[in-house]
């Protein structure tokens, strides 16, 4: 059913918060942990600790769901002593995920707690004085030689506020083609083929779709371990009359409840999503009306289907498969997807057949629809205002009114602003290894670790005179020139986007060390003296950084200007488009006069993509495919949970009779595995969850992504992180970490001193 509402904003409300069920496993409300302090060291309540009395509401950064927290931070010192969901917030009314709350109040990682700076190979303390002297004085040298002589790589991990100025410097400031954020390596097939589509990024579906819905099609994600709450609702309703499909080839946490499990080959989702639209075609479940009224390109799509039997084949699945997922999507289906979909060098192809198989079936209005699981906490906050692949409030980038508008805004001249968004993070990594950038500044990324082909990120930056921001010491910080210790999750003033566009405050509930800036404030410190018209005082409130953004969005398809701080002191949560301050944003794109998308025509676009092959088959000589996930107890590259866990090798899952058909390659329980770029010891797991030929690494270990692949979507930029080509060598007995010859990487950072 497709609620309307006269303004276009549908505010109706439903209650995506049901009663618990089996499913909901991992799922707490509170938690209290003794605390690790910014200082290094670990305090217990018994020291003589005093909770401060109130608690602090916030945003959770370390998933996209964007619940709502409630932090307590010491009366009498740094860091965090209890962590809890906030029961008033309109994302999770009080539920939190137990990592979610333990990485907030107790970090793994080592706290940077001051700038450092490279002396005669090492890093040694120094003061923010010398520390942002030094990065200005090479970067103006750089940008002396051409604008393009910095690069800048960002994240989703940094408040709206942080994220918005750090484009604005690079973009208008520097005036650089190289920046870019980690978000690309994560969304970028996603957002690519929502603009396509739609004309315009993020889902049309929120939190709200959710037990509107009857069929729950999760498609190469993991929501029980990457969205525990968000998955807590999926599951309730599933469970309440619906149904619960996976796509995925790994027997993951989500497979455990699936009603069905659509176990294809790696990497031929796109031949799947195909087959399946061509038995929706030809079993008449095509809503013929709404592709008439809505919609552009259907016939182009038919004509491009391949044959059902041809295709399934080519996913490794039975025709029966197929049929009885074309006939799932005749009840209100939310189809959600994930990194499986987006990172492969067809993710935006993939992820348009998935937009496909919603926009044939009907399945674009209230209760259903395409819903990318976004991942980071403020992904989507990177997406809409750090003006890395279009300007603040998605004004496309190479649209002349646009960039005279932004540049007004910034008081820049319009024609330092790039021509192009630039090559992505692995054409960064290239440019920095052989272009123009001199300088490399990482902002709350860890790209050593988390890009694909890892010894050439790390050959690359070691190179270049490496800025790393980070609260953490990292394998990209062991790497830096200069050090800037950042603010960091209960430290940090501003917002957060969460995945279903609810812009929500992040406030510091505890105060840090005067030797720990954070991000905005050090971002606008360097622009000062770099453009002082551009940052005209050395320091912006995250209020009004937020009002020049919001302003900035104005009239936008990512309005923002209805959002203000004191409406979010009052509401918590609103969603975008908010174009005043009292409307809101629901499901996008349908009001009274029927649909309305953001393209030229105003119709929704077919796409005609086709499944084109792995980026990199197996062979003889590397005959296993190593796919990469995450675990429920670690978050991404792992600065944050691992511990000391770098020293361990990562653990790898793969079939008892894959195990015993290469038994004379393993050596106590440890194998090497080399791909064509590197290898890395990793001890072995049995696990007939994975199907056979398959090996599956965790993302957490910096060793794994020395064997990935830096082939990317021409279309996203986003790389195939998810498939390439491996074996497995017997390491010498002498040496574990060592085969043939070759040294393996064990993730080990170098020896440094601060
Ligand atoms: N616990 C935890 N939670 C997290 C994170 C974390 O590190 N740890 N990171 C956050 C971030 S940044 C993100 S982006 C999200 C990511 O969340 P997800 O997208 O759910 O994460 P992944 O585990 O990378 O991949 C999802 C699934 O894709 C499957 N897959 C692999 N290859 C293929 C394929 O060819 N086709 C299909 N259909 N599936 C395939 C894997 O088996 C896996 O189950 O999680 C967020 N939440
Ligand atoms: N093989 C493989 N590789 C992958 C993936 C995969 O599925 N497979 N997934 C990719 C995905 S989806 C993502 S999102 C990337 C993530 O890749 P990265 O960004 O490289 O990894 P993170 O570990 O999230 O690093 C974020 C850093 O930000 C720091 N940080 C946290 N909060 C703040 C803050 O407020 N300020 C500052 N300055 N720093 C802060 C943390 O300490 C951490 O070092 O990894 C990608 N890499
Ligand atoms: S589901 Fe995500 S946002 Fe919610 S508490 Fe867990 S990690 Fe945080
Ligand atoms: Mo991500």
């Amino acid at each position: 059913m497709i609620q309307k509402s006269t303004d276009g904003i549908s505010r109706a409300r439903t209650d995506h918060h049901g009663p618990t069920t089996s499913r909901n496993r991992g799922v707490v409300v509170r938690s209290g942990v003794e605390p690790r302090l910014r200082d290094g060291t670990v305090r217990r309540r018994d020291d003589g600790e005093t909770p401060m009395t109130e608690w602090t509401p916030t945003t959770c950064m370390r998933c996209a769901v964007g619940c709502g927290h409630l932090q307590q931070g010491y009366a009498n010192h740094y860091g965090l002593d209890t962590v809890r969901g906030d029961a008033n917030h309109p994302v999770n009314r009080g539920l939190a995920c137990q990592r979610g709350i333990d990485e907030t109040a107790d970090p793994d990682g080592e706290w940077l707690t001051r700038p450092l700076i490279r002396e005669d190979g090492k890093l040694v303390a120094t003061n923010w004085e010398t520390a942002i002297g030094t990065v200005v004085s090479r970067m103006e040298d750089a940008l002396a030689e051409t604008r393009d002589g910095v690069a800048v790589l960002g994240s989703g991990q940094q408040t709206n506020e942080a994220a918005y100025a750090l484009g604005k410097l690079a973009r208008g400031g520097f005036g650089t083609r190289y920046y870019d954020a980690n978000t690309t390596l994560c969304m970028a097939s996603a957002v690519t083929a929502y603009y396509q589509a739609f004309g315009s990024d993020a889902p049309p579906p929120t939190y709200e779709d959710i037990p509107e819905a009857r069929t729950h099609v999760i498609w190469g994600a993991n929501p029980a371990v990457a969205h525990p709450v968000m998955y807590r609702w999926i599951a309730d309703s599933a469970a309440d009359d619906g149904e619960l499909i996976v796509v995925d080839p790994v027997e993951s946490e989500t497979v455990d409840d699936a009603d069905h499990h659509v176990q294809l080959d790696p990497g031929t989702d796109l031949a799947f999503a195909r087959a399946v639209l061509t038995q929706v075609v030809d079993d008449g479940g095509v809503d013929r009306e709404f592709v008439a009224e809505a919609t552009e390109g259907f016939e182009a799509t038919v004509a491009s289907l391949p044959a059902v039997e041809d295709a399934a084949e080519t996913a490794g699945v039975p025709v029966e498969t197929v049929e009885r997922v074309a006939d799932a999507f005749a009840d209100p289906t939310l189809l959600y997807w994930g990194m499986g979909v987006n990172q492969s060098v067809q993710g935006t192809a993939t992820a348009r057949a998935l937009i496909d198989l919603c926009l044939a079936t009907g399945n674009l209005s209230p209760g259903s629809g395409p819903f990318s699981l976004t991942g980071q906490a403020n992904s989507m906050g990177t997406r809409v205002c750090s003006s890395k692949g279009t300007w603040p409030g998605q004004r496309e980038f190479t649209d002349p009114d646009h960039r005279e508008t932004v540049a007004e805004a910034w008081n820049v001249p319009v024609d330092r602003l790039p021509d192009d968004p630039g090559p992505g993070p692995v054409g960064i990594v290239d440019a920095i290894a052989d272009g123009p950038p001199e300088v490399c500044w990482t902002v709350a990324t860890n790209p050593v670790a988390g890009m694909p082909d890892g010894d050439r990120v790390r050959e690359a930056l070691d190179e270049t005179f490496l800025v790393a921001q980070d609260a953490f010491r990292t394998e990209t910080v062991e790497l830096a020139d200069v050090v800037l210790p950042a603010a960091t999750w209960g430290e940090s003033e501003g917002t957060a986007t969460n995945m279903e566009r609810r812009v929500s405050r992040v406030r510091a509930a505890t105060e840090t060390s005067p030797k720990i800036k954070q991000d905005l404030d050090a971002i606008v410190a360097i622009g000062a003296e770099i453009d002082p018209d551009a940052f005209p005082e050395p320091e912006v409130s995250p209020r009004a950084a937020f009002d020049e953004l919001r302003e900035l969005t104005a009239g936008t398809a990512a309005d923002l200007s209805g959002i203000s701080y004191d409406r979010l002191d009052a509401e918590l949560a609103v969603r975008w488009p908010a174009p005043a301050s009292d409307e809101e944003g629901g499901y996008r794109y349908v009001d009274d006069d029927g649909w309305e998308f953001a393209t030229s025509s105003g119709r929704a676009r077919f796409s005609t993509g086709v499944h084109g092959g792995l980026a990199e088959p197996t062979d003889d000589d590397y005959p296993l495919t190593l796919t990469t996930g995450r675990r429920a107890d670690a978050y991404n590259t792992g600065v944050r949970s691992r511990g000391d866990g770098t020293d361990a090798p990562p653990l790898a899952r793969i079939h008892p009779e894959t195990t015993l058909e290469y038994i004379e390659a393993f050596d106590r329980g440890k194998t090497v595995v080399a791909s064509r770029r590197g290898s890395a010891t990793v001890a072995v797991n049995p696990d007939d969850g994975v199907p056979k030929g398959i090996l599956w690494l965790p993302i957490h270990h910096p060793a794994v992504n020395v064997l990935t692949l830096p082939a990317v979507d021409p279309e996203s930029d986003e790389p195939n992180f998810k498939q390439c080509a491996v074996d497995v060598r017997a390491p010498r007995p002498s040496n574990p970490l060592v085969h043939e010859g070759h040294q393996a990487t064990d993730g080990e950072p170098a020896a440094t001193d601060d």
